[in-house]
């Protein structure tokens, strides 16, 4: 079969690109990665990751011993580009979209007339336009969508990744896919592209459209999950168990309510609807205030353990998960490791961290120890659970016989 691309490009290579361009090569297209990471770039190269997600490694070795993927420090010519960086937030939740024009500013010296540029990175609405601009601004030798419409050398989209870290490779190929191109011929042309892997259909609309799409679906949970997160709170208050309450009003034909939990962590339902704030501020009221109880949650779990250790003598504290979210090693982002940090800082009792996901604690919270888990317990007076890792689930309730336990997801209830 006949590939619509012989070489794709793809920018940045993270928890996004490097899945991209290894199930695009997998595909048999030549594939360049380009990073800005020395140490991502030799790892790639000799056939390795940098990042965790299963099964990738498998696929990037292949795909590299194979030829079909490598990694450089500068882009070359390609028939398109995929552009997948990170858009972080400044202070004051501003979205920060200065490693979207570096990725524009190191792909335009080698555009060439018939390429196709998509933007992946989740962006507020109008970074596709601004792309175009600060393309249009560097080549004026060449046309763009927002100057010439469907005659322009170039064609540009916007079309969001809505992978679950951990399904990645799985999500890539089988889920739904927004194609916003700025023109339908742009839209055209990205959706030959994604059709080379994606299994799942490819929806068109305008890239502004997809660009609030990938906002909206991120905000749609954080909203959903502040929901439940206030009622754990309201629960608290009028000595409710939050956890049966859920699981009976979901027994509502129409009812479906999300788990409360210590806060929300990762690195995109906790920052993506500050994007659609800053926008439309004024309107954007319940998006603010969700985000606002979520990131609210781990202070009062914070307050909990403090009036659980009130009137015991050096309290022995056992603080069971770390990552953001069950069953991952992933710990960025984590309310866990802000709780514990924090309970740390105030110094609020003997600290035994358990996360059998890692082997060494990150840097906020050196000092403290790793233990297992039956250690922790046998030592505790005061057991704190904060992911709902599977292993948990199968704690012998009879060894928290006698402690104060706070579990903030629900696994004892
Ligand atoms: N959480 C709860 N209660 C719940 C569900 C989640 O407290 O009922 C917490 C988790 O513990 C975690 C946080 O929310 O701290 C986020 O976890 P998640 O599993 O909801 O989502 P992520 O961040 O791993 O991935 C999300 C996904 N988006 C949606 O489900 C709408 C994924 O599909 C996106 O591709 C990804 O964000 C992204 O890259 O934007």
């Amino acid at each position: 079969m006949k590939l619509p691309f012989n070489k794709i490009s793809v920018i940045g290579l993270g928890y996004i690109g490097l899945p991209t361009a290894a199930t695009l090569a997998s595909r048999g297209v030549e594939v360049v990665g380009v990073d800005v990471n020395p140490k991502a770039i030799e790892a790639i190269n000799k056939g390795q990751i940098h990042i965790v997600e299963p099964d990738l490694d498998a696929v990037v070795h292949q795909v590299v011993n194979a030829g079909k993927l490598k990694a450089v420090a500068k882009p070359e010519q390609a028939d398109a580009f995929i552009i997948a960086v990170p858009t972080p937030f400044k202070g004051n939740h501003v979205p920060d979209l200065a490693f979207i024009e570096a990725a524009a500013k190191s792909i335009a010296p080698v555009l060439q007339k018939g390429n196709l540029v998509i933007l992946e990175s989740t962006s507020p609405v109008g970074t596709t336009e601004k792309l175009a601009n600060w393309l249009g601004d560097l080549r004026k030798d060449l046309s763009f969508p927002h100057q010439k419409g469907a005659a322009s050398d170039i064609r540009i989209a916007y079309c969001p990744e809505r992978v679950l870290p951990g399904h990645v490779l799985k999500e890539l190929v089988e889920n739904d896919r927004v194609i916003g191109g700025m023109t339908p011929a742009c839209s055209e042309k990205a959706k030959a592209l994604y059709k080379i892997f994606v299994q799942g259909q490819c929806l068109e609309t305008n890239a502004a459209t997809a660009e609030m799409c990938k906002l909206t679906e991120n905000a749609y949970r954080d909203v959903n999950i502040a929901f439940a997160n206030e009622l754990s709170l309201i629960c608290d208050r009028l000595g409710i168990n939050v956890w049966d309450l859920i699981s009976l009003a979901n027994h509502h034909p129409r009812v479906k309510i999300l788990q409360p939990g210590p806060g929300v962590g990762g690195h995109c339902i906790a920052v993506d609807p500050w994007f659609i704030v800053d926008s439309a501020p004024e309107q954007a009221r319940l998006i603010r205030t969700s985000r606002e109880v979520n990131d609210g949650k781990p202070h009062h779990v914070v307050d909990k353990v403090k009036a659980a250790v009130k009137g015991l003598k050096d309290p022995v504290i056992a603080c069971l998960g770390l990552s953001f979210k069950a069953d991952i090693d992933d710990l960025r982002e984590s309310p866990a490791v802000d709780i514990v940090a924090h309970l740390a800082k105030d110094k609020v009792g003997n600290l035994l961290v358990v996360e059998p996901h890692v082997d060494s604690l990150p840097a906020s919270l050196l000092g403290l120890q790793l233990v297992e888990t039956e250690e922790a317990l046998r030592r505790a007076q005061v057991v704190l659970l904060l992911v709902n890792h599977r292993s948990f689930y199968d704690i012998d309730r009879k060894s928290l016989e006698g402690k104060k336990v706070i579990d903030t997801r629900g696994v004892w209830r």
